[in-house]
């Protein structure tokens, strides 16, 4: 048997999904081990066949896996054109990314936007995580994972075009940040679980449905509450349920014109019986079926 069984393909002209992982975790802030989920994921697919939890199949999936990014902090930075090569591969595919903490995301955000403009769409960034990581500097640092989403604006996402979802930890800088830019959408973990997923989704579908949208859509682990999801550097309590959040990466990729999802912040050292894993697994598993539904 072999990583993600038979569902990997040499041959890039077949595959519809595109992978790759990122083994870094040095911009955590609390707990390290983010590094070691693209190894552990990969290995835990070795037991998992190929079928969704509801037993339907997935062998219309195509992974070309382009296997795993090494970094460190000292070269942090060529992280970025990595991802160019990775998202122009072949543009018409997903692509799925495996963190590594959250500050991966500052770079694959970057290319994806480069190659959204490219297309003439316009990049989307909907952000599903416990924490804004919209601070500036932390901890002396402009690339710490608490500044994805500050870099991603300055970058060049609008303020309309970033949602963040599933919040309930926030920084004195954050909470300042998001009184004065008002346009960026924030969905508390209270208001989500008010609302529902699908009440959620449906209101993501109001706002972005249209082609003329390209969405990358980013997954923080701690997302859902830590009975779920222990094996995370900065758990957060409170959250949503597993299922609510399945619900939700599914329903936006279905609903809407997302190209690019990460998951990151699962940290294996961290785990209980590698339960985070599993759930990353198993939802980038739904996340295959709903593509092939799509026709992607
Ligand atoms: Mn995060």
């Amino acid at each position: 048997m072999k990583e993600f069984r038979d569902l990997i393909s040499d041959n890039l002209n077949e595959a519809n999904i595109l992978l790759c992982g990122v083994p870094f975790d040095e911009n955590a802030s609390v707990g390290k081990g983010a590094k070691l989920a693209p190894q552990v994921l990969r290995e835990l697919s070795y037991d998992l066949p190929a079928f969704t939890k509801e037993g339907f199949s997935l062998e219309k999936t195509k992974i070309y896996d382009f296997g795993d990014f090494f970094v460190k902090k000292e070269n942090f930075f060529e992280l970025e054109n990595h991802f160019d090569k990775f998202f122009n591969a072949k543009e018409e595919a997903f692509s799925l990314i495996l963190g590594g903490d959250h500050s991966i995301s500052i770079f694959s955000e970057r290319s994806f936007y480069k190659r959204a403009i490219k297309h003439n769409k316009i990049p989307v960034i909907i952000h599903l995580d416990a924490h804004p990581d919209i601070c500036d500097v932390y901890d002396g640092s402009k690339y710490s994972h608490a500044c994805t989403n500050f870099r991603s604006l300055e970058y060049g996402y609008k303020d309309e075009n970033m949602v963040l979802a599933c919040i309930r930890g926030f920084e004195k800088q954050e909470v300042e940040f998001l009184k004065n830019h008002t346009k960026i959408d924030v969905f508390k973990a209270k208001d989500i679980q008010l609302l529902g997923a699908k009440n959620f989704v449906n209101l993501m579908k109001n706002k972005f449905l249209d082609e003329k949208y390209e969405i990358y859509l980013s997954y923080d682990i701690d997302a859902n509450d830590p009975a779920y999801a222990p094996g995370t550097g900065t758990p957060e309590a409170f959250g949503l349920t597993s299922l609510t959040i399945l619900e939700i990466v599914t329903g936006l990729i279905k609903e809407l014109n997302v190209k690019a999802l990460d998951i990151v912040e699962v940290a294996p050292p961290l785990d209980v019986n590698n339960i985070t894993s599993w759930l990353a697994l198993k939802t980038i598993y739904e996340v295959f079926y709903t593509l092939q539904n799509k026709n992607i």
